[in-house]
């Protein structure tokens, strides 16, 4: 981007003329409009950097909360295959964590602040991963509805403003993709297969629809930051424009999976050129965000105790960083105390946990 740094701003200083941060904003509205992308040295607004932190945690605590729901069935996958299908989409979800919370970093908020945030509370993660996988077609329903959710809401953050995450979001894609499609094929196979094969997809679907039409967010005029968002250019549609997007991608494809999706309303309207559907329950979509959602207390309770067990990892890694780092003849730091392991909890929303 051809704006003014970060540091040529601090070299400024104090000093600085009056009408300075209105010039920079000036230059920065102009790389934006320009469609130039926004880089971490360069100057941004508070309230840019604020916007862009909160939706980037959001997105990368999501990814890895979201790894619960699907992981629940790795011991019970049916065949080898589906088995290694799983494992390989579950770490691909920590790995867009990974990501995600990198690219967070470089807007100077550290991975361990935003998972102190998460564990307290403090921040969000998706509604949708705050409902039980209770058969094995949840998992072909996720891929399907879920992933296809995300796809669709995440091939225009490709093209967000600020670099870091829209190069994020590219590999991302790649992978929810194929994420995508093993889900689809699940359910086709459970579709053809026995009756009771195709009543239990057809049961996922019906569970998983209108939990999926949440994760695009509340309705435009209920949308907080949608208008400051798409202006600055990190969303470039709305949350309605997205979820209509997506009800217009799934109504041939449940066509030809064989199944129905629960909604006597959906039906297509010739003048608008796209589908109808019924009325989403908003009152549920905001009992899920305020914490009452079925699985909200055992997804936090599992993801603090994963962090906790997981000390030791993390204190492995930097002890191995910080040996490897070391200068000659300077004694590496000793390694931290071990990890303490914090006692089970058991699900009580009809979710069996592996
Ligand atoms: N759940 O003003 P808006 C995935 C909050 S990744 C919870 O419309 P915005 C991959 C929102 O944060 C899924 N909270 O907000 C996967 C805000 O609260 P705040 C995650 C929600 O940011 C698949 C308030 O409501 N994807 O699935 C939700 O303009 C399978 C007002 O809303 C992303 O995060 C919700 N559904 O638009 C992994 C994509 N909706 O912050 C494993 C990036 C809204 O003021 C297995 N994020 N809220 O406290 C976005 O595109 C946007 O942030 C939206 C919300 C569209 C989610």
């Amino acid at each position: 981007m051809a704006a003014v740094t970060a540091d040529q701003t601090a070299q400024a200083g104090a000093d600085r003329p009056e009408g300075a941060d209105e010039a920079l904003e000036a230059v920065f509205d102009a790389a934006v409009a320009a469609e130039e992308r926004i880089e971490p040295r360069d100057w941004m607004p508070d309230a840019y950097r604020a916007s862009l932190v909160r939706q980037m945690a959001q997105h990368a605590h999501s990814e890895i909360i979201g790894m619960q729901p699907e992981a629940n069935w790795i011991t019970r996958a049916p065949s080898l295959r589906r088995k290694a299908i799983l494992m390989a989409k579950v770490q691909d979800e920590a790995g867009h964590g990974l990501y995600l919370y990198s690219a967070a970093e470089t807007l100077g908020t550290g991975r361990e602040e935003l998972l102190d945030k998460l564990h307290a509370g403090r921040q969000r993660y998706s509604s949708i991963f705050n409902y039980p996988t209770l058969t094995w077609a949840d998992v072909g329903a996720i891929g399907w509805l879920v992933d296809g959710a995300a796809i669709t809401n995440q091939v225009p953050l490709c093209r967000c403003s600020y670099g870091p995450y829209a190069r994020a979001m590219v590999r991302i894609c790649k992978e929810e993709s194929f994420h995508q499609r093993q889900g689809y094929e699940l359910l086709l196979a459970l579709s053809r297969g026995t009756p009771a094969q195709h009543e239990m997809a057809q049961d996922a679907v019906n569970r998983w629809w209108w939990p999926s039409l949440m994760m695009f967010g509340p309705p435009d005029d209920a949308s907080a930051h949608s208008a400051q968002s798409m202006t600055w250019k990190i969303k470039r549609h709305s949350n309605d424009e997205l979820r209509q997007r997506f009800v217009d991608i799934c109504v041939p494809q449940a066509e030809s999976l064989g199944l129905t999706l629960p909604d006597p309303d959906l039906r297509w309207n010739e003048e608008r050129g796209q589908h109808d559907f019924g009325a989403i329950d908003w009152q549920e979509f905001h009992e899920v965000l305020k914490g009452n959602g079925p699985c909200n207390e055992q997804r936090l309770t599992q993801r603090r105790r994963a962090h906790e067990e997981g000390a030791w990892v993390r204190d492995a890694a930097v002890a191995y960083a910080q040996k490897h780092t070391a200068k000659p003849g300077q004694a590496a730091p000793a390694h931290a105390a071990p990890a303490h392991a914090a006692p089970r909890a058991t699900a009580g929303n009809g979710e069996a946990t592996a």
